[in-house]
């Protein structure tokens, strides 16, 4: 791909060489985690070209849409309504958050004891070999756990066109209407961007194209509740990632394609693991691409992976937005309502996700819990520590991990990993 697309990066001002580097790091984590698995879908070729082609391809096409006028919009969290982006004819794209880089450089702008997540950010920006957030009119940081509100400070003087969210940390009638009140800013920013006016219609379509997405994932997700499991939890967290970053449509139709084939191995009792392979449902920090270490450990360790309870999976996708409203106004309602019940552990307190964790187990018929929280991510691994309590009081297994983007805990988790698999079976 590399010499198609050369012009192109140079363009945005990629620096060439670290992201030659970073690309073949990615193509071979990519061949040994990915393309090693055995009894995958035929239809995750399709995803399989969407990453060989995430710098590329996806990119020209980005360009492309912007050479026609419309805007391109990195996030950085869930709680930035596509629906919204899309009423202006705008794509959303989540921001490259899922790998180490520069790191040096990074912890001279950010304490060395700062989330992998926000450090990745800062050091795909600082590297020069994030492409997305390089095409992006504007870049959305928003206020959630005390990270990241407190890097976008730092951020700003990298990213001249960040644009800060501020969102609610309390699920009352003041942390409701503060959302709306962002939600309503967001809009006419974006409107501003685009010169666009967004009118009911406009919202709709908005709010039918993102729900479109989320319906398809649901799709999927109701069928790996299926023994044997027809994909492996890996390929479900691609199909995940890959929606922060595919065109909508498209997208979509790749779903549908590959829940087709899903249905049929079913029928004939064919999985990407034998039946009986013991059942795990992840549970805490997101995972963005490249992101697949602990999927992979808990994979090679002998179990699937059955639901991600995290914003890369069904915390993030799991409510659609009612869009049966006829004006402006009750569309923006139905956003925010939407939005206010993602239950991200930056609120407190944070009681429906225990609720959520233990629905999802149940629905996946899932064996085991395994919380994956991100070295010094403090809502997250604070919360898991009620969280654990609590499902062991309902005698489900849980295992905590916490860890971070390095290699060098592989074999620790690997071992903690193994001995909790062989407890579940
Ligand atoms: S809605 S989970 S995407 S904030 S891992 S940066 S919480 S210290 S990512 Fe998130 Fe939005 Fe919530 Fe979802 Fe901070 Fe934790 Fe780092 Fe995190």
């Amino acid at each position: 791909m590399g010499e198609d697309y050369k012009g192109m990066w140079e363009g945005l001002g990629l620096d060439i060489e670290a992201h030659d580097a970073l690309l073949e790091v990615l193509g071979k984590g990519y061949q040994d985690i990915y393309l090693a698995q055995k009894s995958r879908p035929e239809g995750m070729g399709y995803f399989d070209f969407v990453m060989s082609e995430v710098h590329g391809l996806r990119i020209k096409e980005l360009l492309d849409e912007k050479a026609a006028g419309r805007k391109i919009i990195g996030s950085f969290c869930v709680f930035v309504p596509e629906e919204i982006v899309r009423a202006v004819d705008a794509t959303l794209v989540g921001l490259c958050t899922g790998a180490d880089f520069a790191t040096e450089k990074v912890e001279e702008l950010l304490p060395r004891n700062t989330c992998s997540l926000i450090k990745s950010a800062f050091g795909f920006k600082l590297g020069k070999v994030c492409p997305y957030i390089e095409s992006a009119d504007m870049v959305v940081g928003e206020n959630t756990c005390d990270g990241k509100k407190k890097s976008y400070e730092v951020l700003t003087g990298l990213v001249p066109n960040l644009y800060v969210m501020d969102l609610p940390q309390v699920k009352s009638v003041e942390g409701r209407n503060l959302l709306r009140a962002e939600y309503v800013r967001f809009k006419q920013t974006v409107e501003e961007l685009t010169n666009i006016t967004i009118d009911a219609d406009r919202l709709r379509k908005g709010i039918e194209i993102v729900n479109n997405k989320r319906k398809a994932i649901h799709r999927l997700s109701s069928l790996r509740k299926a023994d044997p499991a027809p994909i492996s939890g890996l390929d479900a967290l691609l199909v995940n990632q890959v929606s922060f970053y595919d065109d909508p449509v498209r997208f979509v139709g790749s779903v549908n394609k590959i829940c087709d084939e899903l249905e049929s191995r079913i029928e004939k009792g064919i999985g990407a693991v034998p039946k009986g392979t013991p059942r795990i449902l992840i549970s805490g920090c997101p995972m963005a691409v490249p992101n697949w270490k602990v999927p992979w450990i808990i994979e090679s360790a002998g179990a699937v992976i059955v639901g991600e309870e995290s914003c890369v999976g069904e915390r993030g996708t799991r409510n659609l937005t009612d869009d049966s409203g006829g004006t402006v106004d009750e569309l923006m309602e139905t956003i925010v309502e939407r939005y206010f019940k993602v239950d991200c552990a930056i609120f407190t307190p944070n009681p429906d996700r225990l609720d959520h964790v233990v629905e999802m187990l149940e629905a996946y018929k899932a064996d085991g819990v395994i919380h994956y929280g991100l070295q010094f991510c403090q809502p997250y691994i604070i919360e898991s520590m009620p969280l654990e309590k609590n499902l062991e009081q309902k005698d489900i297994r849980t295992l905590r991990i916490e860890t971070d983007y390095g290699m060098e805990d592989v074999g620790q988790l690997k071992t903690r990993v193994e001995a909790f698999v062989e407890l579940i079976k």
